[in-house]
């Protein structure tokens, strides 16, 4: 057991869930920081949650904001933390096209108040920083597949808001000694993703049809290719990047890439649904095979103003140096992805009655 104290910002999100699990079960002190919202938004660490009354908790949930240098320094100054994982953003990509420089203020001026934090607070030598950085930075892809020393081109507000925290990090390393680590992770994803990222939207789109509570599905652009891994598995290469001797920058990924028509068909396979595709373009539908009816349609407000076509990572170094390596195939994330929506959805209708 570690004893040391660790802070992740976004622990109410898809990763920070994990990741507080792993950090609890190595006997870590976790702080968190969470936002203040009108309704509950701790769904996700519920199960590992604390009541504040206990004495010396293991898990401590704090407010606060990435686009609050007060509340960071104080919540900083407070918990003197060993590693810093910063993974709170507004993470949406399509979003961001909408909220461009709110996106701008959580996701780059964020990563620079935390790290101000641990300078002004003269952390630099105990603290140790890790940033959520993102195959997103990659966006027109220059070469494939993709490392850490291919260019960056980012094609949305929250790609290239990600580049000035990639470089933030990078620089506060080589200016101040911090030990500051990017992990460049591509797609990762788990039964715990946001209901609005397509892998999720797609197994809970097929898990309701399948149960005959929706009808279709809309989603955008099909051709869209990507590399998905498993987020558990991804936040142990995040640990992995901190505990080394010296800081460095990490691409995660699986090497494997797969269309969203494709992960589309898994799914509702895997729901007991074939898909059959008629059409192309935004003309394009998915009918079931068995009863023809219209199961999956394009519509264009999904597509985004830049997209990203084609990501595919060369997870060669972190494999190399860190002895990581993902072990679920995108086909098992699926399908683990698809089951754990029909049990929840079958245990809300047997709530219901
Ligand atoms: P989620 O969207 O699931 O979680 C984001 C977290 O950030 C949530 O806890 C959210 O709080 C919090 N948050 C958002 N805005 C703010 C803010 N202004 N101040 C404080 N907290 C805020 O993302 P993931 O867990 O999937 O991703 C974690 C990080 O990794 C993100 O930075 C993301 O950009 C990056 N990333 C993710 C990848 C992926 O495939 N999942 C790949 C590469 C990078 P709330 O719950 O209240 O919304
Ligand atoms: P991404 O994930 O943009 O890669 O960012 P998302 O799941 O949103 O999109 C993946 C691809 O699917 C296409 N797509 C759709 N996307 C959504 N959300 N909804 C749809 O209906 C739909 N139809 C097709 C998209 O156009 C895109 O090409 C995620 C986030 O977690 C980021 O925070 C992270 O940095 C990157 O992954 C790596």
């Amino acid at each position: 057991m570690t004893g040391k104290t660790a802070l992740i910002t976004g622990v109410t999100g898809q990763d920070g869930a994990y990741l507080a699990r792993l950090l609890l079960s190595k006997g870590y002190r976790v702080h968190g920081i969470k936002r203040r919202s009108s309704s509950f938004n701790t769904d996700r660490i519920d199960d590992i949650y604390e009541d504040p009354h206990v004495p010396d908790p293991h898990l401590t949930l704090h407010y606060g904001d990435l686009t609050d240098a007060t509340n960071l320094i104080r919540i900083v100054q407070e918990t003197k933390p060993d590693e810093i994982y910063n993974l709170a953003a507004q993470s949406h990509v399509q979003v961001s096209f909408e909220t461009p420089e709110y996106t701008a203020n959580a996701d780059a001026l964020g990563t620079l108040r935390l790290l101000e934090a641990i300078r002004i607070l003269k952390l630099e030598q105990k603290t140790r920083f890790y940033q959520a950085s993102t195959s997103e930075l990659y966006g027109l892809a220059r070469e494939v597949p993709q490392r850490e020393t291919t260019p960056f081109y980012p094609r949305s507000p929250y790609g290239v808001a990600k580049l000035y925290a990639y470089w933030i990090t990078v620089n506060y390393r080589e200016a101040y000694g911090i030990h500051a680590s990017n992990g460049i992770l591509f797609n990762h994803e788990s039964p715990l993703r946001g209901e609005t990222f397509v892998t999720r939207k797609i197994t809970r789109g097929a898990a309701a049809i399948a149960l005959g509570r929706q009808d279709v599905l809309y989603l955008g652009n099909l051709d869209a290719r990507r590399d998905w891994g498993h987020a558990a598995e991804y936040v142990r290469g995040m640990w992995m990047m901190v505990q080394q001797d010296e800081p460095d920058d990490y691409v995660l990924a699986t090497g494997e890439t797969t269309s969203v028509r494709q992960l589309a068909e898994w799914a509702f396979a895997d729901a007991g649904i074939i898909l059959e595709w008629r059409g192309t373009g935004v003309e394009e539908q998915g009918f079931c095979a068995k009863t023809g009816a219209l199961r999956v349609a394009v519509d264009p407000r999904y597509f985004r103003p830049t997209e990203v076509d084609l990501l595919i990572g060369d997870p060669g170094k972190a494999h190399q140096k860190l002895g990581w390596k993902h072990e679920t195939s995108v086909r098992e994330l699926v399908r683990e992805m698809v089951t754990a929506d029909l049990e929840t959805m079958k245990l809300a209708r047997i709530g219901r009655s």
